[in-house]
């Protein structure tokens, strides 16, 4: 990013300092929930002149950062940031002060804070200040960062990515128990992004590719186990998770782990594992259908109904399968359809 910082740029090209804001926010994928991911850049005289996100809950807010880096150099700079400022004593003291002492002259939001305790007040706070804000630049770049966490501030539930396989001509994979793959590494990338993990037991006994602690920062979600047979033990070493159990199946030695708790319930379904998801406050879920993973077509059809999933991401493998397995496609499918109509869009105005 060297050269970004060097680069001279205009600094009347908001929505290049607002990308490279969402570009530096993303450091903080996975590390940040139950908090959105900032990013926040400050620019004088066309030049980068301070960075920062951030990085967990509990820590200083991006715009902290990034006031640091500058340092006194900020003094009538604009400071662009991907989500409104905070206004509020939470875990950390309001970015707006912040960001008042260090003197900037304007402000650049990429969108209004959904959280009911910000929402706008930051934007006030600044404006009262004297400073120029404009606000909803990029909005739908910024929204799409945190899209689970909009979802979860504005309905405390949490948002649902359903995922599975394909094969080129159109069937499920996850039928074939045809192999664990990550094109890319793009599943292990995606295991991060997520606060919890919803697989079956079946799928862990294949080599499911994970993310390695020793990666940076790697966070491992918390592994959300149904128990299918073969079950094992193929969790990485040092995660949480829970593994359920029903009156048809007993506790699964195999996978007893340090970390994974065994919770026993009178029946298995989705409906509960969601709400135990939602008790836990999971901020994000991926079911992952892979493996045997019981009334596939139900469990779509249960989700549809109860308007459970928010997301779907499909995986196409360069696979050619004959296999028959009609109706859970066809379930699948209407999913699609649902999800166009009823993905839950933030109702945030972008204006000023
Ligand atoms: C910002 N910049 O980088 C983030 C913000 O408990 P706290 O103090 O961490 O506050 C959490 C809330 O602050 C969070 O719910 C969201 O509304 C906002 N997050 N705001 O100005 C940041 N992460
Ligand atoms: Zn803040």
């Amino acid at each position: 990013w060297t050269s970004v910082r060097c680069g001279l740029k205009g600094e009347n090209d908001d929505g290049f300092y607002m990308r490279r804001c969402v570009e530096v926010a993303r450091k903080g994928i996975g590390c940040t929930s139950p908090n959105p991911m900032v990013g926040c850049v400050i620019v004088k005289d066309g030049k980068i002149i301070g960075e920062g996100f951030h990085p967990k809950a509990g820590q200083p807010h991006g715009e902290v950062f990034a006031l640091r880096d500058a340092g006194d150099l900020a003094e009538h700079a604009t400071a662009y940031v991907s989500l409104e400022p905070c206004n509020h004593f939470g875990r950390t003291p309001p970015c707006t002060e912040a960001l008042i002492k260090a003197k900037v002259k304007k402000v650049v939001v990429g969108m209004v804070d959904p959280n009911p305790i910000v929402a706008s007040k930051g934007v006030n706070r600044l404006r009262d200040a004297g400073i120029e804000v404009i606000v909803g630049v990029e909005e739908e770049l910024c929204k799409k960062l945190n899209e689970a966490y909009i979802h979860y501030i504005l309905t405390g539930k949490p948002f649902v990515t359903v995922r599975y396989s394909l094969s080129v001509n159109g069937h499920l994979l996850d039928q074939l128990g045809g192999g664990v793959t990550d094109s890319g590494g793009y599943y292990s990338q995606l295991l991060q992004e997520y606060d919890a993990v919803i697989v079956s037991s079946s799928l862990l006994s294949e080599n499911l590719p994970i993310p390695s602690s020793q990666e940076h920062g790697a966070n491992q979600p918390f592994w959300v186990i149904i128990p299918r047979t073969p079950t094992s033990s193929k969790i990485p070493l040092h995660s949480k998770g829970v593994i359920f159990t029903d009156n048809e199946t007993a506790t699964a030695p195999e996978i007893a782990q340090e970390g994974i708790e065994t919770v026993a319930l009178d029946q298995i379904n989705l409906n509960v594992i969601l709400e135990y998801c939602e008790r836990q406050g999971f901020c994000s879920v991926l079911l992952d259908l892979r493996g045997n993973f019981g009334d596939f077509e139900e469990i779509i059809k249960e989700g549809i109904k109860k308007h459970y999933f928010n997301k779907i991401v499909v995986e196409l493998l360069p696979l050619w399968s004959e296999c028959d397995d009609g109706n859970p496609l066809l379930a699948l499918r209407s999913l699609e359809r649902t999800l166009e109509v009823t993905n839950l869009q933030p109702k945030i105005s972008g204006q000023s």
